[in-house]
């Protein structure tokens, strides 16, 4: 089953998003099955956001992901990739629709409340660097068969 690494965000967690945003994608019917409260080392941040590198913005981004705490989460479901990238909004709060978590919590493009991974690639190589210790489960819901 598909898997993809989520992040609440310094500004999430300040902000007692940590539920609502849990609750979203609970709601949905994904599955976790990995979750930490955790402070990012600047080496993690860097290498997180590598591919941002030579961007203008990138020394302000590792300086804020490593502000505070932030919620680091696996979820797993079938396109839960492309669909948490949906529920999550556009990247800058502005352009975010109505209804997705950046558009009716995000203020800036800076401080937007969620990371969530863009590919299969993504998903893989961000599991792997925040949950390289272990952490990510298996198991079943026995509820029903209608949600994952
Ligand atoms: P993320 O990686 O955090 O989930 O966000 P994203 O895929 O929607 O956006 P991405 O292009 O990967 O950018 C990573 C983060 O960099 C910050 N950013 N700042 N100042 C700027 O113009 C600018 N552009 C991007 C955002 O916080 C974005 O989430
Ligand atoms: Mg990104």
């Amino acid at each position: 089953m598909e898997k993809t690494f989520l992040m609440v965000k310094p500004d999430g967690v300040q902000r007692n998003l940590i539920g609502e945003i849990v609750a979203r994608f609970e709601k949905k019917g994904f599955q976790l099955v990995g979750a930490k409260l955790m402070s990012i080392p600047t080496e993690l941040a860097e290498e997180h956001y590598g591919e941002h590198k030579e961007r203008p913005f990138f020394g302000e981004l590792v300086d804020f992901i490593t502000s505070g705490p932030v919620f680091a989460m696996v979820w797993q479901g079938e396109n839960v990739i492309a669909t948490a990238r949906q529920m999550m909004g556009s990247t800058n709060p502005k352009d975010a629709a109505p209804g997705t978590i950046r558009g009716d919590f995000g203020l800036t493009v800076g401080k937007n409340v969620i990371h969530g991974s863009d590919s299969p690639a993504s998903a893989e190589r961000e599991i792997g660097l925040f949950f390289k210790d272990g952490g990510v489960v298996e198991y079943s819901k026995l509820v029903n068969e209608w949600i994952y």
